[in-house]
């Protein structure tokens, strides 16, 4: 019995360590999926695995070389003013739940395991979206880990009483499955116009920011002064050099990067071993700047690689396997989509807010500091420029990324020292983590389990809500774009 129990226990391991939480071959595997339940011949499987997994590959290239060359930069901050403050970020979040779980004795392996309950309630939740109103499905492996560390801290700092209990584990596993499944449903609208019916959603941090703030930016530009989109924007004169993506973020980044490493001074990051010793100063600054553009191409042809891929082949599964399901992917893949300009705006913006919110701390003595992580930074508002972007304009793209870095710094410090994850020196950081799950925090730590009844019911009502305001389009949109448009426009013209 043992041995028939260790055996599936290492396949279960080696799946979790090689395709489910490796965004990468976890696409690919949906795709071949996908295809083969289309029947599609075997050549057609092999090439749409080689183009979804490498097409993601080179996302991660993108994104990973934008975090390893712009996140040191920002923490340089803190070490070139010995600052004492904690890394709002989500490898620093999961880093420091993972050391406060060594302190007191608990494996980590523990998270692994809510991961996976969390997910199958996911799957479980949209097998009976005919009740449940949930289409959406959370791909993201790597930050199903991240939010899996982070929701055990807080459900067990809600419960100690019940640590090493398996009540634990049914609350946390049906919070945090809840979220992903309310979650990423609710970007499936804003995602559907964005990408005019590419067929995923958005499963990521900020999904219910994103949510709101496209509700919100729609408001915003429904009045009588309607403002335009980033896209739209023509600068006349010498100006129009900033109408091309790859040159405006350039030179906003080196105006950007360049401010900061003069702040850090070439002989911090000479010791610190930024810049070889004798190399020149400003080709440094030069190329780091330049390179943020670089790494941003990259992501994007990574998105264009791998997103036919998996809308074409997911119709198998939402056709045969999990009717009208949609997978819900990285924000960055929304990068491919609307306005590519709004990607940098949305990074100055929050990173201004952010920059802002810190200095209020440090001038209000507050005594816990935050140090700007660059993933909330640029992914979190970034995201939230390109949604704000599509439903409100100009105006929504900068003021909504503004007001999302107040909070991603006002809500972590808040969150992060409460429960104790700050003196572990980082917490995620991310939009809907600082603010949304602090207040679930709150609600069941003081309420207890009326708290989580409140939770639960909260969520578990979000979709009935949305498919009440819109019956006859809800499942529409995500089964068939072009009718669900045509509807739209029909009711337009009444
Ligand atoms: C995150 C995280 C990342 C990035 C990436 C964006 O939250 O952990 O690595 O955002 O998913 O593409």
């Amino acid at each position: 019995m043992d041995a028939v129990l260790d055996f599936l226990l290492s396949i279960w391991k080696f799946f979790a360590d090689n395709i489910l939480t490796q965004p990468a071959y976890f696409i690919g595997l949906i795709v071949v999926l996908g295809y083969i339940l289309l029947r599609r011949p075997w050549y057609e499987v092999l090439s749409g695995f080689v183009k979804a997994t490498a097409g993601y590959l080179i996302l991660i290239v993108g994104a990973g070389g934008l975090v390893g060359n712009f996140r040191p930069i920002l923490v340089g901050l803190r070490d070139r003013f010995n600052l004492d403050a904690m890394v709002i970020d989500p490898y620093f979040g999961q880093n420091a739940v993972q050391a406060g779980l060594d302190a007191m004795g608990t494996a980590f392996s523990a998270v692994i395991v809510l991961l996976l309950v969390a997910f199958i309630f996911n799957i479980t939740l949209v097998a009976f979206k005919k009740f449940t109103k949930m289409r959406a499905i959370f791909t993201t492996g790597h930050v199903q880990v991240q939010q899996a560390a982070t929701a055990f801290w807080l459900v067990l700092f809600a419960f100690p009483q019940l640590a090493d209990s398996t009540w634990l584990l049914v609350i946390m596993g049906l919070l945090l499955g809840l979220y992903w499944a309310v979650g990423t449903n609710l970007t499936v609208k804003p995602t559907q116009d964005l990408t005019d019916g590419a067929g995923f959603s958005i499963a990521h941090q900020q999904m219910f920011g994103l949510a709101v703030i496209s509700k919100l930016a729609e408001k915003m530009n429904s009045g009588k002064k309607v403002s335009k989109k980033l896209e739209d924007l023509n600068f006349p004169g010498w100006l129009s050099i900033f109408n091309e993506n790859l040159v405006s973020t350039a030179i906003l980044m080196t105006l950007f990067f360049g401010t900061i490493l003069l702040v850090l001074g070439k002989d911090y990051l000479t010791t610190a071993g930024f810049l070889g010793a004798g190399k020149s100063f400003f080709f440094y600054i030069l190329t780091t700047s330049l390179n943020f553009a670089v790494y941003l191409a990259i992501l994007q042809l990574g998105v264009r690689t791998f997103v036919t891929e998996l809308s074409a082949s997911f119709r198998g599964i939402s056709e045969k396997l999990l009717p009208g399901a949609v997978p819900g992917v990285d924000c960055a893949v929304s990068y491919g989509f609307g306005s590519p300009n709004a990607v940098t705006i949305g990074f100055l913006f929050g990173a201004f807010g952010q920059f802002l919110a810190i200095g209020a701390l440090i001038l209000l003595k507050s005594p816990v500091l935050v140090v700007a992580g660059f993933v909330p930074v640029f992914f979190d508002n970034a995201t939230i420029a390109v949604f704000a972007n599509n439903k409100g304009g100009i105006r929504a793209a900068m003021l909504f990324p503004f007001i999302a870095g107040l909070l991603q710094v006002f809500g972590s410090a808040f969150i992060a020292s409460w429960v104790g994850l700050a003196a572990y020196g980082g917490y995620l950081g991310m939009l809907d983590w600082a603010v949304l799950w602090p207040v679930f925090t709150v609600l069941m730590k003081f309420l207890s389990y009326a708290g989580v009844v409140i939770i639960v019911v909260f969520l578990v009502l979000i979709p009935q809500l949305q498919y009440r305001a819109d019956k006859k389009n809800y499942f529409l949109i995500t089964d068939d774009y072009e009718a669900y448009k045509a509807n739209k426009e029909k009711e337009l013209r009444v």
